[in-house]
């Protein structure tokens, strides 16, 4: 008997599904129901691919062959997001031209994936840094621009002095640069924005980037991080008077007959009867309209001036995170509170920032953490003026309130004049309202997401598909001039400046509208705009007229299952949503959410528990992996690690155990009786497979079908493939095993290991690919005795049922009552601090 040798099996069915290409490929007119099941593309790095690669890509490759047997017609593409900073630095260091890198990259890549047996449709790879493919990225910019929807202006920018580039917020991390770890500076530049901010809310019959995410199913983290990236906050904009001591007298001042305010945004005016001071951002046009006036007014005029030099120098999020607040005074200076009259002190200071809400914040010390700390430091006034509801009567004595800590919550407001004994809610309507009538401010709504910065002083991008020309202004590049060529021959060692303004055969061009001599734009775009729609060219990727046909993108999108790591929560994601969102209220397309759901694959760490790192010497390479145990047993191993959600360590012993298990599937070929391959009759087919014997073995067969196929669906491939293992085990101990439950078993692991399942379905004689078989039905009949109804109660009541089989283990069914969408519902957010499980019959949960 031959032994299991996955190293003569596997090249061999790798070839033989690069030369039927056709199983995997999706079909544009079929009369099957689509499934679009979606990785996201890999940045093609020189170390090639890593364990969290083969993760997600072996979870979308288990759920695509699984589709397609199932009867759907399946689009599983891969392709490569090319451009980029790596391949760029790269070839600064070593005068390697990025195409070159870039190119042997994507070949090792897709070396390793078809290693793996990833069942992708090759031909409709995409790869952003082709003419072809970033010829409609360049579109897609033109049509933003047409729609007004990318400007330009000038702006204060992340500068990465050691990459010479300017940086996303979203790429600066606690204040350095994310791929070379410098501190980042602020720098002015003229600058391309998309207007991502014109779709957080509903935009016409285009659900909003808020709102949208209530109908699609992604983890609630994921949707959570996008809420808190937008960061809408509903307050109010009020203003404070300035009172000046020496404006009267100066006859020359603007302001003689007209008030000046500084106008603060504030989420809890129900507040203000506590605010004690004002501070502005350094930032703060109040400032310099001082001192133009009149620098006198301002009577420690170069010590404000010192503070402001200082703060120039830090980061937007140094100056959040500051351990200590620091600010000044501005003597002479106070500004009026329009609801009492009171005169508090102004103060600059950074922790304000200079460009959200207005710049300006009224202080309540009492109320709000940092408020409190710059109080104490500065020695300010606090006074309090929200008790909690359910605390002491503070009405009528406010001596008696003691709080321990800054009380930030809403509550009952005293010490507020005629808003005394109001909710916070309330007040703040009737503030709002009573700002309105006088003119004195409104209600407002604040976000924090910015427009999206998408110029690059790059090289290695799509370029920008703009010219400059002297008479005409800035003019688009006509779509019939498209795809505005990279030069090849740049230099693109980094001097501040675009790399693509030394190519005087690229920056030199004539206009577009006047033949006059012009300047084409030399910035490049953020990689994160080639991203953005690549998952629509998959659904016609080689469309020479548009991005994708009408037609291509109904039949295909939205996508229906989208996996990749949660790092990319807020970027790639929102960004997407935002070109979905401009297509759909463009009337390109009709939907107006790209991914319908998504997944993350949690973390693969190091066998010692600590992240997988070059420089510590611990990272797991999956060509070694393979060498030693076959491309099967590292796809079977990385499902069956745990929880695909969850981070979790490498194991070798779990690699040799997948390994043994293999070995294990490979002999039972030994026990089924008189089997001649030549004799095809003995093949079962469909009915016959769900027609088998009714033994306890036929039991465990069909409530296995059961299991694999809803493990599938869930996602839950690490119980999926327990089930596979409960299974062998059952096969092995018995003497001889019917062909029908032999067959079936292979269907079923074939998802998982596809490699052996077609070598061992080869073998009993068919010629044609496991995977053109129908996944098998279980019969409901056989394992009917064996579901009882499991009821879930919160706090004591029962808040679901459902059917789960009789044996469900605990863990299991404790997963299962977490996960009810009802469940959740009364469970959210909330700490669980006890789960009961009583075999049978119940899982309580306590929070
Ligand atoms: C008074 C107040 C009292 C506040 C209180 C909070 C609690 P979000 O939710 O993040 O929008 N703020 C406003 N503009 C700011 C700026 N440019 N830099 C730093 N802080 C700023 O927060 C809004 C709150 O953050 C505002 O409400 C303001 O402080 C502060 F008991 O006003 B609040
Ligand atoms: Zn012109």
């Amino acid at each position: 008997m031959d032994k299991y040798n996955p190293k003569d099996i596997e090249p061999k069915w790798q070839k033989f599904w690069e030369e039927n290409l056709d199983l995997f490929s999706a079909k544009d007119d079929s009369q099957q129901e689509k499934a679009y099941i979606l990785d996201m593309f890999p940045y093609p790095s020189g170390d090639g691919l890593h364990t969290g690669h083969v993760e997600s890509y072996t979870a979308t490759d288990i759920v695509s062959r699984y589709l397609r047997m199932k009867g759907k017609n399946v689009l599983h593409p891969q392709g490569f997001d090319a451009f980029g900073l790596p391949a760029e630095n790269f070839a600064i260091k070593t005068k390697v031209h990025p195409e070159k890198t870039t190119e042997k990259a994507i070949n090792n890549f897709t070396r390793q994936m078809k290693m793996m047996g990833f069942s992708y449709d090759w031909s409709r790879q995409v790869v952003t840094s082709e003419p072809e493919y970033y010829k409609w990225t360049q579109w897609f910019f033109l049509l933003l621009y047409k729609n007004g929807l990318a400007y330009k202006k000038k702006a204060k920018v992340n500068w990465c002095d050691s990459c010479q580039t300017v940086l996303a917020n979203e790429q600066v991390e606690n204040g350095r640069c994310e791929r070379c770890k410098n501190l980042v500076a602020q720098k002015d530049l003229e600058q391309w924005f998309f207007k991502i901010t014109e779709f957080i809310e509903n935009n016409g019959k285009t659900s909003g980037l808020i709102s949208g995410l209530e109908k699609i199913d992604w983890p609630e983290s994921t949707r959570a991080a996008q809420r808190n990236w937008i960061g809408r906050s509903e307050g109010a904009l009020v203003k404070f008077e300035i009172k000046n001591s020496k404006s009267q007298i100066n006859s020359k001042s603007e302001t003689q007959n007209s008030k000046q305010y500084i106008e603060v945004f504030t989420t809890r005016v129900d507040t203000i009867f506590g605010c004690t001071y004002v501070v502005v951002a350094p930032e703060h046009k109040i400032i310099s309209n001082l001192i133009r006036q009149s620098a006198d007014q301002i009577s420690n005029f170069s010590e404000v001036e010192k503070y402001l030099e200082e703060t120039k120098k830090k980061s937007d999020l140094d100056r959040m995170e500051a351990k200590e607040k620091t600010g000044v005074k501005i003597e002479g200076v106070t500004a009026k509170n329009p609801f009492n009259g009171e005169e508090v002190p102004v103060f600059v200071a950074d922790y304000v920032l200079g460009h959200y809400g207005t710049g300006a914040v009224m202080a309540v010390p009492a109320h709000d953490e940092r408020d409190c700390e710059f109080s104490v430091k500065y020695k300010l006034p606090v006074r309090e003026v929200i008790s909690p509801s359910d605390g002491p009567d503070v009405q009528n004595d406010s001596s008696k309130l003691k709080i321990e800590r800054t009380f930030v919550d809403d509550g009952i407001l005293f010490n507020s004049g005629e808003y005394t004994g109001l909710a916070s809610e309330d007040a703040r309507r009737k503030m709002i309202a009573w700002l309105e009538e006088n003119k004195l401010g409104k209600g407002q709504i604040n976000y924090k997401l910015r427009d999206w910065l998408v110029s690059r002083q790059r090289y290695w991008g799509a370029p920008i598909p703009i010219v400059y020309c002297d008479a005409c202004g800035t003019v688009p590049v006509p779509e019939s001039d498209l795809p505005v060529k990279l030069p090849h021959d740049v230099d693109f060692l980094p001097t501040g400046e675009s790399p693509l303004q030394k190519s005087k055969s690229f920056h030199n061009v004539k206009c577009p509208v006047c033949g006059e001599k012009a300047r084409r734009e030399s910035d490049t775009m953020d990689t994160f705009v080639c991203s953005s729609w690549y998952y629509f060219r998959y659904a016609d990727p080689k469309n020479e007229q548009k991005f994708a046909e009408k037609e291509k993108i109904k039949t295909w999108m939205p996508v229906d299952l989208y996996v990749g790591g949660a790092e990319h929560s807020v970027l790639h994601l929102l960004y997407s949503r935002f070109f979905t969102k401009v297509l759909h209220s463009l009337g390109h397309i009709d939907f107006d959410e790209p991914f319908l759901k998504m997944r993350h694959q949690g973390l693969i760490m190091a066998e010692d528990g600590r992240k997988m790192s070059k420089s510590l010497g611990n990272v797991v390479n999956p060509d070694d992996e393979v060498k030693k145990w076959g491309a099967d047993s590292l796809r079977l191993f990385e499902m069956f690690m745990g929880p695909l959600e969850d981070a979790k360590p490498w194991n070798t012993k779990g690699i040799v155990g997948v390994y043994r298990f293999l070995e294990k599937v490979w002999k039972l070929q030994n026990k089924i009786p008189n089997f001649n391959p030549e004799h095809s009759g003995q093949i079962p087919n469909k009915s016959q497979i769900a027609n088998i014997q009714n033994s306890k073995l036929d039991i465990l067969v069909h409530k296995t079908i059961k299991k694999v196929s809803e493990d599938i669906e869930a996602m839950r491939f690490n119980t999926a493939i327990s089930a596979l293992m409960i299974l062998a085990n059952a096969l092995e101990k018995e003497e001889k095993i019917s062909l029908l439950h032999y067959t079936c078993y292979l269907i079923l692991l074939s998802p998982f290991a596809p490699f052996i399942a077609e070598e061992l379905w080869s073998k009993l004689g068919h010629t044609e690919s496991i995977f053109m078989e129908h996944w098998p039905e279980y019969d409901p009949a056989k394992i009917q005795d064996e579901e009882i109804e499991l009821v879930i109660q919160v706090n004591g009541r029962v808040r679901d049922k459902i059917q789960v089989s009789a044996d469900i283990s605990e863990g299991e069914a404790k997963e299962l009552a977490k996960n009810s969408e009802k469940i959740k519902a009364y469970i959210d957010g909330k700490e669980i601090r006890k789960i009961i499980f009583v075999k049978g019959k119940l899982i309580s949960i306590v929070t």
